[in-house]
């Protein structure tokens, strides 16, 4: 029932390259996806040119106005300026206010990201759907006290968007890219609980010709800058990995899902881009054909000068990174022993070491691991700093993982400023 594997880039890569070969042959589905986006991933498969007459026509969603919320108004919970940075419709935690929180990162610094709008969704009336030609028989629907009835299951885990620290492929590379201009505050980490998606799946009678499950958001639908309707947020999962570690969340910190973190029910894809990790899940697509939206085709690839025209395969982990629990051009005192903190997270390997350079980069050492490291989540570091001369001056963290890999100098750049891995220069003033 399995074919396919993807806990490593390559085989996603494969996958990919088989649903678009399934596509030519009219056997996948990519309702929503712009034509040009489709010739651009099938050019790659060497065969579009030829074919395209042939193509099954992708209705381009109708155009709408795009809306021009703010956080305010996309936002339900309180955004005080000491916590967060308002960037459009999203909210990103400021670094230096986690000090105040532990390992999890409560509800009300958790940082938001939202396409659209925070919808209200009654959990009495709340359904999911799951639906498609990769069920044996037909639909079923589940309420929450469904799911709630269910063996729970529960893990801790960050959920990281794919653009976060894309600001510094500008400020550190002199690169531009599109997207929201994170800094590196779009990051949280959580215990989920919830039920295994392979579980509700396996009750809704997932069929062996099953390859793609696309769970679907029920707020609004997402309308482009240029006004093009991409509709309902949504991306494809391999069933292989829906069979795997994901989770239907209906808590986070023991409570129930706020409202801007997916209430009643959101997806939790470990590790992966925070964009698998559908908030408000409606429903949920079981297909026996591969299936495409705008986020595994124009958005979560990785396109640029050192990427194939058609992009990288879909995104799937995030990467490697650390940050100083301190404000950005931070002021501090000369002369006096500060402990510094921050933290370090992998979404492949558990840290190792996080090694820190106080002197741009010429000596280093070793922080003080606070937490025990896991993958999926983060670890908590201190280290002590006695800066002598006053003046401006940068702060390095690197960390390393079990997989041997270290946060590197550069990143290769690409268009949206995705998966930012360098190791951040965090300018300070010693006054
Ligand atoms: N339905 C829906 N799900 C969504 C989104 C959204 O806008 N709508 N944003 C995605 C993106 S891009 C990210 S990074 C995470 C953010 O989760 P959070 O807002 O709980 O921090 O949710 C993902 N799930
Ligand atoms: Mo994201």
């Amino acid at each position: 029932m399995i074919s396919t594997e993807t806990s490593d880039g390559s085989s996603e890569e494969e996958y990919d390259r088989r649903r678009r070969a399934q596509w030519l042959a009219g056997e996948a589905r990519a309702d929503g996806v712009a034509r040009r986006d489709m010739l651009r991933l099938l050019a790659a498969a060497g065969v579009a040119a030829g074919a395209a007459t042939a193509l099954p026509m992708t209705l381009g969603a109708p155009r709408a106005q795009a809306a021009a919320a703010t956080a305010t108004a996309a936002i339900v919970k309180p955004l005080p300026e000491d916590r967060f940075t308002i960037r459009g419709t999203n909210a990103e935690t400021k670094f230096d206010a986690l000090a105040q929180t532990g390992h999890l990162t409560p509800a009300s610094h958790f940082f938001v990201r939202n396409h659209t709008a925070t919808p209200r969704l009654d959990a009495k009336t709340w359904t999911l759907r799951i639906w498609g030609d990769g069920l044996r028989g037909g639909e079923r629907e589940f309420t929450l006290a469904d799911l709630i009835r269910l063996p729970s299951t529960s893990r801790t885990a960050f959920v990281e968007c794919a653009g976060n620290g894309r600001s510094l492929f500008t400020t550190q590379q002199g690169q531009s890219a599109s997207g929201t201009a994170w800094t590196l505050g779009a990051i949280g980490n959580a215990h989920w609980r919830g039920v295994r998606l392979s579980e509700v799946l396996r009750r809704a009678g997932v069929s062996r010709h099953a390859v793609d499950v696309m769970p679907s958001g029920l707020d609004a639908d997402y309308v482009t800058d240029d006004g093009t309707n991409l509709g309902r947020v949504r991306r494809p999962l391999p069933l292989s990995k829906a069979m795997d570690d994901v989770i239907l969340a209906y808590e986070m910190n023991g409570a129930p899902l706020p409202a801007d973190h997916g209430y009643p029910v959101r997806v939790l894809v470990p590790a992966w881009v925070g964009i698998a990790s559908i908030k408000w899940v409606g429903d949920i697509e079981v297909s026996s054909k591969p299936l495409f939206s705008p986020w595994n085709t124009q958005f979560y690839r990785l396109f640029g000068e050192t990427y194939p025209p058609e992009g990288s395969a879909p995104l799937t982990h995030q990467t490697l990174k650390s940050a100083f629990e301190l404000p950005w051009n931070a002021s501090v005192d000369a002369a006096t022993t500060h402990h510094l903190t921050g933290r370090s997270w992998s979404a492949t390997g558990a840290i190792t070491r996080v090694d820190i350079s106080t002197d741009e980069g010429a000596t280093w050492h070793r922080a003080r691991l606070k937490d025990t490291p896991h993958r999926a989540t983060w670890t908590r570091w201190t280290t002590p700093w006695h800066p002598r001369t006053p003046g401006p001056t940068t702060l390095l963290a690197r960390a390393t993982d079990t997989t041997g890999r270290t946060q590197p100098e550069t990143t290769v750049h690409n268009t949206q400023g995705y998966l930012f891995d360098a190791v951040v220069r965090h300018a300070v003033t010693v006054v």
